[in-house]
């Protein structure tokens, strides 16, 4: 598909473009150089581990390490996974979760490392998770076109926790 096609473009662009070009991935900020916390949160298929998984209330600057080999993205969600509302097929039903969503960060592609800075001033269970869906690869020749592709029902959310900052 598409993203497939893309995904070797670009591989073809780091392989041909030198050092330059592959290290601009990862390491233009640490998250050592802000005096806010951070949390560093590591996505690839399936999977999303975020480092600390606590973090105090206030502002919490989000990094985000694409490990995998597909585009994800990084929604913030307060609230338990148990309370996010589902549609039909499994994925996250961002609208009707909107009052609670804080923000997200999107298009991260594999291999770069996005970040944000969010409020997350209110205390209590945070979910973060990637909601992307989409056809499945080339390469799964059983995949029919309802046979989407979709990240959340793949595994990808975790749980943040916010503590009161006192
Ligand atoms: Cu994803």
């Amino acid at each position: 598909m598409l993203s497939k096609k893309s995904f070797a473009v670009g591989v073809l662009l780091i392989l041909t473009g030198g050092l330059s070009l592959a290290a601009c991935g990862s390491t233009e900020e640490t998250p050592n150089s802000s005096p806010i916390p951070s949390v560093e949160v590591l996505v690839s298929e399936w999977t999303v581990q975020p480092k600390p998984n606590e973090v105090k209330a206030g502002q919490v600057k989000i990094f985000v390490d694409n490990a995998g080999s597909d585009e994800h993205e990084l929604v913030v969600y307060r609230g338990n996974k148990d309370e996010l509302p589902l549609k039909s097929d499994g994925s996250v039903d961002e609208d009707a979760a909107e009052a609670n969503i804080v923000g997200e960060i999107s298009g991260i592609r594999a291999g770069f490392t996005e970040s944000k800075t969010f409020d997350l001033k209110l205390a209590g269970e945070y979910t973060i998770f990637c909601n992307i869906v989409h056809e499945p690869g080339m390469g799964m020749d059983h995949g029919s076109d309802t046979e989407l592709v979709r990240h959340y029902q793949k595994g990808m959310a975790s749980s943040l926790t916010v503590t009161a900052n006192n």
